[in-house]
């Protein structure tokens, strides 16, 4: 019996300004060059009405409880999450600017148990590969814009960065560290190889669930 090839779920997680968008974009690229399905995905997704709270949030517009938010930018990806298991069944490769990580690192900083933080994430797709762009935060604070909205202080930044590693060392079958330091083009290299082995990988073994529950 033939099976449609699967995609692979591919997400870039990392602080402010630290290349997500651009390498994530460049990632799509590459895939279209070689004609490979890919769509381009990033939460929060600012388009649906939840997305419209979460933004209000994060430009200091509307006040919001740290249980609120955090369960709003999960909601964001739940509305996403079957569309998400389709389109990777069906053959596209999707790639993802920020996920449940960047859900988890955000709210844990702020005194949230690490379990609760979790919790909202589990049975959302897992990603196959996650790149984290590491990048020293002193230099993050001089790239464009940087400071403007609620999250974009450094100090805040280095403690996500924090759990960010934690999670490269304690998952480290699925996460990679990628010197975000260098040049776009030298990133990009890296982010590159990986991406196209995990493409192979994933041909024929199943989705899998974040932290499914018993
Ligand atoms: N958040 C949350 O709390 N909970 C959640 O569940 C989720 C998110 C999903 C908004 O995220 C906030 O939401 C974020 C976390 C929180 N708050 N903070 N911090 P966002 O994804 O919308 O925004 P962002 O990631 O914080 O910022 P960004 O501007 O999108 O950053 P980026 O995508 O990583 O960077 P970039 O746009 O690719 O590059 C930034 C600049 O640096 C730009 O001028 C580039 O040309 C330049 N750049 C890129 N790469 C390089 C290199 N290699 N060298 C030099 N310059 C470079
Ligand atoms: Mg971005």
């Amino acid at each position: 019996m033939s099976r449609t090839r699967r995609g692979a779920l591919i997400v870039f997680e990392g602080c402010d300004r630290s290349g997500k968008t651009t390498q994530s974009d460049l990632l799509v690229k590459h895939f279209e060059a070689k004609h490979i399905p890919v769509k381009h995905m990033k939460f929060p997704d600012r388009t649906t009405i939840i997305g419209q709270m979460i933004d209000s949030y994060l430009r200091k517009s509307q006040e919001l409880s740290d249980e609120s938010i955090h369960l709003l930018f999960s909601a964001n990806r739940w509305e996403f999450r079957n569309q998400m298991e389709k389109l990777l069944n069906s053959g596209t490769t999707l790639v993802v600017d920020r996920y449940s990580f960047s859900g988890i690192a955000y709210t844990a900083v702020k005194g949230k148990s690490f379990e609760w933080c979790k919790f909202p994430e589990r049975g959302l797709v897992k990603p196959d590969l996650v790149f984290y762009l590491k990048t020293a935060v002193n230099s993050l604070e001089s790239r464009d814009d940087f400071g403007t909205e609620i999250y974009e202080k450094g100090e805040i930044q280095k403690k996500v960065a924090k759990i960010f590693e934690e999670f490269c060392e304690k998952d480290s079958e699925y996460w990679r560290m990628i010197d975000g330091g260098r040049s776009i083009e030298a990133v990009k290299g890296d982010i590159v190889l990986e991406a196209d082995r995990v493409l192979e990988e994933v041909k024929g073994s199943p989705i899998e669930l974040l932290w499914p529950v018993d």
